[in-house]
């Protein structure tokens, strides 16, 4: 009877293919009121004599059939796993996933340089809005309405009092009048000028830079200017100012810095002279001061502005400004 009981369970057994099953064969032979734990209760209803035999025969039944349980289920896991691997089986042989990184476009790399080298001579920075007032863009940096000066700068209208700022100047103008003297900031940004050809875009950017205290003199912003060309150019670059006009500033510069494709012997990007402009400076113009409410005869100041499309053309040897802004990325990825 014992012997059918086991062929049963191995019948059974044999019927099941996953772990579930598995438990509930277990639980129908061994659990509380499984059939081999009636079998072994039912001992106490046997007469003494046969208890010892029939007893030996459940016990080693339920030590088979323990066995073949853990067996079975051993064999279950084993094959999971290798199904489990299988499905999970990477191979090694395909080409990986190419992911491509974005870098820094060639003018915001140069315009973090220009920042850096300005940052650590204790220049704070500042920014303005594009979309600007004529007043800030124009009158409070002394070009009068109808002066002729405010042709230099071919703008855009956005109404009569509204312009897209031409230059990064008006934040000169924005910044002194939030804090008194002194100051000592510049203010990197784009700007826009109906201006299209290989030197000149629509849109491009600049960076400004004012500073304002009693005794600044105009050898202070040779110093600073000269110190901010070397690091950007190479210690050996020879700089030099021109007397210009800006009707913000008083004298007024244009700077050069010596051609840097031709070590100034003369090329086709210098045309011929050896030198190359790189921005225009000069000390800040006393009416100025006036608009922002600085007592004129206490503080003196100077000013620049660069163009920073032209000074990465120059550090890269770029011809046409255009490219800059194509996003043709076989350009852009070899900076
Ligand atoms: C100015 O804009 C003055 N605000 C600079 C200044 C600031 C002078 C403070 C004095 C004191 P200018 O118009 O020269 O000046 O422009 C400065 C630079 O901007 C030029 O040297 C040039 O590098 C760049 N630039 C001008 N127009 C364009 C354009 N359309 N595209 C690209 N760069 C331009």
């Amino acid at each position: 009877m014992i012997d059918d009981l086991k062929q049963t369970f191995l019948d059974e057994l044999e019927s099941i293919g996953n772990p579930a099953d598995l438990f509930q064969l277990r639980v129908k032979y061994l659990g509380k009121k499984g059939i081999i734990t009636s079998q072994l209760k039912s001992l106490s209803s046997l007469p003494s004599g046969e208890r010892p035999f029939f007893g030996k025969k459940v016990n080693e039944a339920k030590d088979f059939i323990e066995d073949q349980l853990d067996a079975k289920e051993a064999r279950l896991k084993n094959e999971e796993l290798k199904k489990q691997l299988l499905a999970e089986s990477i191979d090694i042989t395909l080409p990986g996933k190419y992911t491509p990184f974005g870098r820094e476009h060639p003018i915001n790399k140069t315009l973090l340089e220009v920042v850096d080298i300005f940052v650590k001579m204790g220049f704070s920075v500042e920014e303005g809005p594009e979309v600007e007032l004529d007043y800030y863009n124009f009158e409070a940096l002394n070009f009068p309405k109808d002066h002729p000066a405010r042709d230099m700068q071919d703008t855009f209208f956005v109404s009569d009092d509204v312009v897209l700022r031409t230059h990064t100047s008006p934040v000169q103008v924005r910044g002194m009048k939030k804090r008194k003297p002194p100051v000592r900031f510049i203010a990197p940004g784009k700007v826009y000028r109906c201006d299209a050809d290989i030197t000149h875009t629509p849109m491009f950017h600049q960076v400004e830079g004012l500073m304002v205290d009693k005794g600044v003199t105009f050898s202070n912003l040779k110093g600073i200017l000269e110190t901010f060309l070397h690091q950007m150019f190479g210690p050996n670059t020879p700089v030099r100012f021109r007397p210009s006009f800006f009707p913000f500033t008083e004298p007024s510069a244009e700077v050069d810095i010596g051609c840097i494709l031709c070590s100034g012997a003369g090329c086709r990007v210098c045309k011929g002279s050896g030198w190359l402009e790189i921005l225009g400076a000069g000390m800040v113009n006393p009416a100025v001061f006036e608009h922002v409410g600085y007592d004129t005869e206490e503080y003196s100041g100077f000013a620049f502005g660069m163009g920073i499309e032209r000074i990465t053309m120059l550090k890269y040897a770029i011809d046409d400004i255009r490219l800059f802004f194509e996003n043709d990325i076989r350009f852009l990825r070899q900076f």
